[in-house]
């Protein structure tokens, strides 16, 4: 038997962005506000979850706020007129494939217009030819953490079934207008998150209890599926040669002892994780979330026709960003994690980011051998990176070895899960430019292999530069991932 010895010939190398994080113009050429230039920055680097920290009272503040100081992603980084200049870094870099999502409010500025938004169209139109000039296949996200503010203010977001016609009117539109010039499609960015709050439902969660939150949140969540599904279908009528996959924010989970009680609780934990996939991939809510749902006082209204809709609607491939890896114990006694998310129990093998966030690089050799065995479909990391403190020199310069370090240990890990059979489309990791953090705001969390010249206020010219990385990761590409 052949066991493969590298990554595949074609293998889709290439960075990852979002619309709102990026590309600023947020008030540009008809757009209209989205739910992600209503949070405000976070105040406290470590502990806060900006992103989800909405009520309706700050979004009324917000609304009278016509300034992009206070919210960060209003202002992104300016691709919205560096696009050109951007892409061309890209390319130069040697990269195959760039994830960008768009901005649904571009397109369909209050979410419920019947008609689309020319010059939102036009935007992108630009931006897949910018990536055509240079064989970039463009791999497009239809929803990364945003969606019209309108239907947030309408009806609560992804808390309304009527939610799923808007969505589907819009993904048809695009869909049909880059037919031929997009090949590789994703629903929702992290669908899991649905279950943090607002930033990926656009439902505002504020009194309401535990048991409310959770019914809001998983029923948000049908209806992403469901809307997930109906686009799939669209997408293979449209573009028979088109594939379009799903997107799990993977919290690989490990017991912190052998103790079985540990290692149940750990297999729970994953299953939370697992649930979103488990539907998307196969088709079905998987049995275990009944007994989940019923204990949390649940229940998913489903119309007739739904289920025969997710089962229809499977996707091609399985992409997932990867960061960190989880712990969990059955102890409430067991030693948390600190940072601006804190995902269960603390490590005491793996080190931690500047944030907080547990780095496992042998995790996410795990998590695709998981993956692989248990779905059968293609998988694609399209994020995975590491947000730090860079510091540019007077000459120009960012040394960001750590950086380096980080991404070569999980791309060697990716290349041992390649070697064990697991079929791997490509890696996107986040983000080729800094940009703004989606979990804090900042600007000083960056992961780019480009430098752009803003601070935190939004203050500094824009101006890009190549860091360290931007030349390591070019060697990467150009040779297949042999030379890391
Ligand atoms: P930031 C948490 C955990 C895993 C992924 O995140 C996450 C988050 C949100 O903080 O989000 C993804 O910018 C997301 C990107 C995001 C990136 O990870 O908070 O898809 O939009 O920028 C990194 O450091």
């Amino acid at each position: 038997k052949n066991i493969p010895t590298g990554f595949p010939q074609g293998f889709l190398w290439g960075g990852a962005t979002a619309a709102n994080q990026i590309e600023g113009a947020w008030d540009v050429d008809g757009k209209g506000m989205t739910t992600a230039e209503v949070v405000r920055k976070a105040t406290d680097r470590q502990n806060a979850m900006a992103m989800n920290q909405v009520t309706k009272a700050t979004i009324a503040e917000a609304m009278a706020d016509h300034g992009t100081e206070n919210y960060p992603k209003r202002r992104g980084v300016d691709f919205y007129h560096h696009y050109q200049e951007d892409i061309k870094l890209l390319a130069e870099m040697g990269f195959k494939a760039y994830r960008l999502s768009i901005a649904w409010a571009r397109i369909f500025p209050n979410g419920d217009d019947q008609e689309p938004n020319e010059k939102g169209l036009e935007f992108y139109d630009r931006v897949f030819a910018e990536c055509a000039k240079y064989n970039i296949e463009p791999v497009v996200t239809l929803s990364h953490y945003e969606m019209p503010l309108n239907l947030t203010v309408q009806r609560n977001g992804w808390a309304s079934r009527k939610t799923i016609e808007d969505f589907t009117r819009y993904t048809k539109v695009v869909f049909e207008r880059y037919r031929g010039k997009v090949k590789y499609w994703m629903t929702f960015n992290e669908i899991n998150a649905g279950t943090w709050g607002f930033t990926s439902t656009g439902a505002i969660e504020d009194n309401l209890s535990a048991d409310e939150k959770l019914q809001l949140e998983y029923q948000a969540v049908h209806h992403q599926f469901v809307a997930s599904a109906i686009a799939v279908k669209q997408c293979h009528e449209i573009d028979p040669t088109a594939k379009i996959g799903c997107m799990l924010a993977r919290m690989q989970n490990y017991p912190l002892t052998p103790d079985p009680k540990d290692v149940r609780e750990s297999q729970f934990q994953d299953q939370q994780n697992l649930f979103f996939t488990d539907v998307q991939v196969r088709g079905e809510y998987p049995e275990y979330m009944n007994r989940y749902f019923a204990e949390h006082n649940v229940e998913i209204n489903m119309e007739p026709g739904d289920e025969k809709l997710l089962a229809a609607g499977t996707v091609d491939y399985l992409s997932f960003s990867y960061y960190m890896s989880t712990v969990t114990s059955a102890s409430k006694d067991a030693e948390q994690t600190s940072g601006n998310l804190t995902f269960g129990g603390k490590n005491p093998y793996l080190e931690t980011s500047d944030w907080g966030w547990q780095i496992d690089p042998i995790g996410l050799r795990i998590t695709l051998n998981a993956f692989w065995d248990r779905y059968r479909v293609p998988l694609f990391v399209v994020e995975n990176g590491l947000g730090a403190l860079d510091k540019l020199t007077e000459d120009s310069q960012v040394h960001d070895s750590y950086r380096i370090d980080y991404l070569r240990k999980h791309i060697l890990q990716m290349k041992e899960a390649v070697q064990d059979g697991v079929d791997l489309m490509g890696y996107t990791s986040w983000a080729p430019i800094d940009l703004i953090s989606a979990g804090t705001s900042e600007m000083s969390k960056r992961y780019g292999f480009i430098y752009v010249d803003q601070d935190d206020e939004g203050r500094g010219s824009l101006k890009r530069y190549r860091k360290d990385s931007f030349y390591w990761y070019q060697k990467v590409i150009q040779t297949n991932g042999e030379d890391l």
